[in-house]
């Protein structure tokens, strides 16, 4: 079994599966988050570098759920597909709130949440209990009179997902990439996906 990236074997790793953005993409997200920090009494905004889209949170993984994971997402296939941005909104909490940039709800985006959902609940990772509400967090914590608002939509093409690890750092959390798993060329239909396990920088 590949332990490669994960946990070191022993620990285990919180994981989740992403899709990251390119400096175009980050740089408007972080432009949102700026603008809601500087209406906001308090907050722990996001650092670019921190800016993604969660498609499935996998909790503490150990290396045989980390080798289930890249399974599931090696078992789906998907075009690449644009992500379009189009709001900004939050979710209340009682220790200020949640703020984030929400994704359009398109099918190719809904669809491959979906199949990977699906595919990891066989593979034994609990269902998610909420209904799947695509979006990038801005800030945590946040104290604000910002309302929610659309934003005229900006996006990109995602050309692949991200099996990703998240771990403690000074002042919050950083993510890695652990496995990349990229989308089929146009027109081609389900084959036999590709696979790069290359580690690379999310943005
Ligand atoms: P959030 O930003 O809305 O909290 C890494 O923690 C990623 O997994 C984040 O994008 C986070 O979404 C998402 N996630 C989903 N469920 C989570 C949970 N129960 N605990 C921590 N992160 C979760």
């Amino acid at each position: 079994m590949d332990r490669a990236g994960v946990g070191g074997g022993e620990g285990g790793a919180r994981l989740f599966i992403a899709v990251c953005f390119g400096a175009e993409t980050t740089g408007r997200l972080a432009a949102l988050r700026d603008e809601i920090r500087s209406a906001s009494r308090r907050g722990r905004f996001a650092p670019d570098g921190n800016l993604h889209l969660t498609l499935a949170f996998l909790g503490e993984c150990g290396a045989v759920e980390a080798a289930l994971a890249a399974d599931a997402m090696r078992s789906i296939a998907f075009e690449p597909f644009y992500a379009a941005i189009d709001r900004i909104g939050r979710f209340r909490r009682a220790d200020g709130d949640l703020w984030w940039a929400g994704l359009r709800e398109d099918a190719p985006l809904m669809s491959l949440h979906r199949r990977l959902s699906e595919r990891l609940r066989d593979a034994g990772f609990g269902a998610e209990g909420r209904r799947y509400s695509p979006h990038v967090t801005l800030g945590r914590g946040v104290r604000s009179d910002m309302a929610p608002r659309a934003v005229e939509p900006f996006g990109e093409a995602v050309r692949s997902i991200l099996l990703m690890r998240s771990d403690p750092a000074e002042g919050g959390r950083s993510y890695s990439v652990v496995r990349e798993r990229l989308a089929e060329p146009p027109g081609t239909g389900p084959s036999l996906p590709s696979y790069d396990l290359t580690p690379i920088k999310c943005n």
